[in-house]
């Protein structure tokens, strides 16, 4: 490896020991952007990568809130606003008990990647709270998201940093933190979050953005190979949001999709998820039980507890919707054995290294969570247009967008691996043409 590629790399390592997911994420690009440094000697005399992977800042906050049993409760909030040079910090705020900083960097550091291939000026960043929504009344999410904003609406502005959602913050928790910041600030600034509601700025076929972005992102891998989702299997992972707008797409352009997961298990539904099954989805993580085996209590597929579908169902494309890490060296081997073809990262990271490079060897091609995911974030960025115009483009304006801006990213990577003489790597082209746009605009501003 180039070596000072390999020194900042030690560097990661020996600095963040405690925090796997941010080495494995840089581990993950670096392993990609030797050529693009091999060719620029100039980025290690300003320090490129080791500026990279520091965060620009990156702030810890108390939030405290009072459960409805009048019961006092102490969480932890971050904001991490990791790279602002090709626009405003831009990236969800995730909301889960295992939250702490390793996760908010990893996702922040993939965010800035992933916001540089949509081709709209967002920079990266993200953040959350290691508050446990289940269970959780509406009153109590009412309150801890007033308090979470009641630190946050220092740090961000529509030119300064746009949170939105990704786990366990959706639509409810965004109205409750835009209500927060409105009261704070005194401005009715629509523009500083985005996964708004509809009635106050919200841009439609957000809620199906990052789904069906999966979905027109495979349909340019397959055409490049010839192929096309019609009458293709899919097993997807988790029920939320993701996984139900790519069950949407999938299905309504002819694909099959055999499984979902939750916490408790996986379910195989050998009919297909389809139809009013799709909607069911969305009645299931309204619930708050966070159970996938409702599904197969109320549609009478088949239940496995306690798996999930990687290596125990057969499909054409594997699509994980649920979270980091979920396919491992093990999944891999056996998703080789079961003649797996495709692997179609939507969930953030959902891969270990170690998994993914046992699957490239073994000629599954794999597109990456950074390429796949970023329709969710894209449709973002259009939204902020929107909110910055003082208008609402109708859903077909949306979505035809929206396939633009996935058959761009497909091109993108295309372009930066014949630059470097490469094949059809989508990991690699990825991260060289996320990683070259951000590089020169951070050179371009000097020290920065
Ligand atoms: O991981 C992601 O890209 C998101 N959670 C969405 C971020 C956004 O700003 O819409």
């Amino acid at each position: 490896m180039n070596a000072y590629l390999a020194s900042v790399l030690e560097n990661v390592r020996t600095k963040h020991g405690n925090e796997p997911e941010f080495v494995q994420t840089v581990e993950e690009v670096f392993s990609s952007i030797e050529p693009v440094i091999e060719k620029h000697p100039e980025y290690e005399k300003v320090d490129l990568l080791g500026r990279m992977v520091e965060p620009e800042r990156m702030f810890t906050f108390r939030v405290v809130w009072c459960d409805d049993n009048g019961q006092w409760h102490t969480n932890r909030g971050w904001r991490c606003q990791f790279n602002g040079a090709i626009g405003p910090y831009k990236g969800g705020l995730r909301f889960q008990k295992n939250v702490y900083e390793g996760i908010i960097k990893f996702l922040g550091f993939e965010q800035i990647f992933k916001n540089s291939l949509t081709g709209l000026p967002i920079g990266g960043g993200k953040g959350g709270s290691d508050f446990d929504p289940a269970g959780k009344s509406d009153d109590e999410v009412m309150r801890f998201c007033y308090s979470f904003m009641n630190e946050l609406y220092r740090h961000i502005g529509s030119s300064i940093d746009v949170p939105a959602g990704d786990m366990g913050v959706g639509g409810r928790e965004i109205g409750y933190l835009f209500g927060a910041y409105k009261k704070l600030t005194g401005v009715y600034e629509n523009g500083v979050l985005t996964g708004k509601g509809l009635s106050y700025g919200g841009s439609l076929i957000r809620p199906e953005a990052t789904g069906f972005g999966a979905t027109y992102f495979l349909r340019e891998v397959l055409a490049h190979g010839g192929e096309s989702i019609e009458g293709k299997t899919f097993c997807l992972s988790g029920f939320g949001n993701v996984a139900w707008g790519a069950a949407l797409k999938i299905t309504e352009l002819g694909g099959k999709v055999l499984t979902l997961s939750g916490p408790d298990g996986y379910i195989y539904d050998r009919d297909g998820v389809s139809g009013e099954k799709i909607d069911y989805m969305l009645e299931m993580r309204a619930s708050g039980r966070n159970k996938v085996k409702d599904y197969a209590d109320k549609f009478g597929c088949d239940f496995v507890p306690d798996k999930k579908p990687w290596g125990n169902v057969k499909a054409d494309i594997y699509m994980p919707c649920a979270m980091q890490n979920e396919i491992r060296i093990e999944d891999a081997k056996a998703m080789v054995s079961l003649g797996v073809k495709y692997l179609n990262e939507v969930s953030n990271m959902p891969t270990t290294n170690e998994a993914l490079e046992y699957l490239q060897q073994n000629g599954v091609l794999v597109a990456p969570s950074k390429a796949v995911n970023a329709g969710g974030v894209a449709v973002s960025g259009l939204e902020m247009s929107q909110n910055s115009e003082r208008l609402a483009w109708s859903k077909e304006e949306v979505d035809s967008k929206l396939q633009g801006i996935m058959r761009g990213i497909h091109n993108q990577i295309i372009e930066a691996l014949d630059t470097y003489g490469m094949g059809y790597n989508l990991v690699a082209g990825a991260n060289l043409a996320g990683f070259k746009k951000v590089a020169d605009a951070m050179i371009a501003q000097g020290i920065n």
